[in-house]
């Protein structure tokens, strides 16, 4: 991959200072002259957001409007959390997915109102009146104004308090049953949706079945959350030395996922030396590497509402023993037998069926008294899309479109060595195409980074 290269010099001075008492224990931090996630921000909406993709919003909301009928859909903004009260360690806003997925705005406290009949679809978007004081503080927002129908696409914008009344008249006109997504629905929005009268009903999981097949404006932000997550991992190979503690090996992922652009981290960073890499969701991400360790990073970067999710396991010292990298092989080759066995009409469970199977019959005394598929307590992969963990039926067949991940691992504990492989798929016409793979994932390519000279 070929990117601009910028050292931050005052940095890369202050760096050589800590070596001399420090060898090795700190890698010079690289600023990218053009970031992957690079973007052009629109002044006027909210954090300056990136520009609506209103058609492909508006094939969602007439996808979603196929399913029902008739009815009427109703789904909530995210609010503002508080700094204070939440203990939230991030102050950045994040949408509510269902609501992104259907606008595309990273508004606050705005509802969609979807009217359906057969054949028609009406969308209100509303929108909270702006506050030029509350702005000074937190920056520009998204009136129910003109320029919020044009940047939305969505041509009927009003002003939030005109919900209840808006909701009231479309109970009359329209048939059928209310929607909203009860598991994000607070006790008010489910409370102001049962004024109008109606039977409410859970649009999670009609959402989720929508968006297990993503359009092309998700595959590209996919694609970019992939890769500056591969960035992120090569960067992490590279700097690899025994000593080094395991949240500095957190840092070179993180630095270089926000570095190439990344809005935030799809999920906490797990960076795991020795026995560390035995715990499955291990994050806290504080000992020290020790020679002769393998260590296990699984992070993914989030970028425009969609997150990565990949793993890759590396020796500390540089080189695999022989032991640990028959163990590697044996993961590496389990998952590329489940990633041959995908194609439109396989089934997750089919695919996770298949890899123990390939594990348990190629395990040898590996794993010494068991089969090492004994010890993959977890799944083979899943979902993956706006969350790690994307929703969706896993007795769904697979469609061209889809995206999960394939994540194999060999744990043993007692001798304090974990191996996982983690990447993340996507389902074809005729089969599948790795999307992560730019991360190495045989031994030779992870020791091409990771060792240095004899
Ligand atoms: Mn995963």
């Amino acid at each position: 991959m070929r990117y601009g290269r910028l050292v931050l010099l005052g940095c890369a001075s202050a760096l050589r200072a800590q070596v001399s008492v420090a060898p090795h224990a700190v890698t010079p931090f690289v600023v990218p002259a053009a970031p992957l996630g690079r973007w052009t921000p629109v002044p006027q909406l909210p954090g300056m957001g990136r520009p609506v993709d209103t058609a492909a919003v508006a094939a969602r909301r007439r996808a979603l409007a196929r399913r029902i009928a008739h009815g009427i859909v109703l789904i909530p903004a995210a609010h503002e959390r508080s700094l204070e009260r939440d203990h939230i360690q991030d102050n950045d806003f994040r949408q509510s997915n269902t609501f992104f997925y259907f606008t595309e705005l990273e508004t606050k406290g705005a509802w969609i109102l979807l009217s359906v009949v057969p054949e028609s679809t009406h969308a209100i978007l509303f929108l909270p009146a702006r506050d030029t004081a509350e702005e000074r503080w937190t920056g520009v927002e998204l009136g129910p104004e003109p320029l919020a129908a044009r940047l939305s696409g969505i041509p009927d914008v009003l002003p939030v308090d005109s919900l209840a009344a808006r909701l009231a008249d479309a109970a009359r006109r329209v048939p059928g049953d209310v929607y909203l997504p009860l598991a994000a629905a607070t006790a008010d929005e489910r409370r102001r949706v049962e004024e109008a009268g109606r039977a409410v009903r859970d649009v999670g999981p009609l959402v989720d079945s929508l968006r297990l097949v993503k359009d092309a404006d998700e595959l590209r932000r996919l694609r970019t959350a992939i890769d500056i997550t591969v960035l992120g991992h090569i960067a992490a190979m590279q700097a690899v030395r025994p000593g080094m503690w395991e949240y500095q090996l957190e840092a070179v992922v993180e630095g270089t996922f926000r570095a190439q652009g990344a809005d935030r981290v799809g999920y906490p960073s797990f960076v795991g030396g020795g026995t560390d890499a035995t715990t499955l969701h291990y994050d806290v991400d504080r000992r020290q590497l020790r020679d002769g360790e393998l260590v296990v990073i699984d992070a993914g970067a989030e970028w425009g509402q969609y997150t990565a999710d990949v793993t890759r396991t590396f020796p500390v010292s540089g080189r695999f023993t022989p032991r640990q990298k028959a163990i590697y092989d044996l993961v590496l080759a389990t998952q590329q037998v489940a990633f041959d066995a995908m194609r439109p009409g396989a089934r997750v469970r089919d695919l996770d069926r298949l890899a123990r199977a390939y594990m348990r019959a190629h395990s040898g005394t590996l794993c010494g008294a068991v089969t090492c598929d004994v010890t993959m307590i977890h799944g083979l992969g899943h979902w993956l899309g706006m969350d790690v963990h994307d929703g969706g039926d896993y007795r769904t067949p697979l469609a061209p479109g889809m995206v999960l991940t394939l994540e194999p691992g060999i744990y043993l504990p007692a001798e304090s060595l974990g191996v996982r492989i983690e990447d993340d798929v996507l389902v074809t016409a005729t089969g599948a195409e790795w999307l992560s793979d730019g991360a190495p994932r045989t031994t030779e390519a992870i020791e091409r980074l990771t060792a240095r000279g004899p």
